[in-house]
C-alpha cells in the first residue's frame, strides 16, 4: 500500500520571490496537510548529504550551491498515496515540460532553479522527513 507521508521542500527561489503562501495554499487545496515545517538555511554539508543519491552527476555541484544560497522551507506532508499525488500537482521536474496549473509550472524558474523538491518514492520519504525532523515533532510537541 502507498504512504501516506512525503517531504516537500519550499526551494531558495520560491521563497526569495514570495511564494511560500501561494505553494502552502496550493498542497492545502490539494489536500496536502502540513505535519511539520521549518524555514532553514542549509549548509553545504548537508545539502550534499541531502542530495547524495545525485553526487557525481553534471547538475550536483549546481544543486548543493543553489539549495545553500539563501533560506528554504523544507515541509512534511500527509494525504494519501502523498509521493505519487505530490509529484503530480508540481508537475515534472523542467518547469517548460511541466503541465498547466501544475506548481512547477506557475512557480518555478528553469530545471535547476524549479521551486520545489519532492521526495521520489516512500521509501525516500521517510529518510528525507528523518533528515529533517524528529519523531516528536511530527507528533506536534516543538522541538522535541
Ligand atoms: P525531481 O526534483 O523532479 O525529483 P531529480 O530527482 O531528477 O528531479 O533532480 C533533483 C534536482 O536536481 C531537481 N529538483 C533539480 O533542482 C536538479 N536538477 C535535475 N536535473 C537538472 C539539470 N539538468 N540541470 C540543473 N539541475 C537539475
Amino acid at each position: 500500500m502507498a504512504g501516506n507521508r512525503t517531504l516537500a521542500i519550499i526551494k531558495p527561489d520560491a521563497v526569495a520571490n514570495g511564494k511560500i503562501g501561494a505553494i502552502v495554499a496550493h498542497l492545502e487545496q490539494d489536500g496536502f496537510v502540513v505535519r511539520a515545517a521549518r524555514l532553514a538555511r542549509l549548509a553545504t554539508a548537508e545539502a550534499e548529504a541531502f542530495y547524495e543519491v545525485h553526487r557525481g552527476r553534471p547538475f550536483y555541484d549546481e544543486l548543493v550551491a543553489f539549495m545553500t544560497s539563501g533560506p528554504c522551507l523544507p515541509m512534511a506532508l500527509e494525504r494519501e498515496d502523498a509521493v505519487a499525488r505530490y509529484r503530480q500537482v508540481i508537475g515534472a521536474t523542467d518547469p517548460a515540460e511541466a503541465a498547466p496549473g501544475t506548481i512547477r509550472k506557475l512557480h518555478a524558474e528553469s530545471k535547476g532553479r524549479n521551486a520545489v523538491h519532492g521526495s521520489d518514492s516512500d521509501e525516500n520519504a521517510r529518510r528525507e522527513i528523518a533528515f529533517f525532523f524528529s519523531e516528536g515533532e511530527l507528533a506536534g510537541l516543538w522541538g522535541r
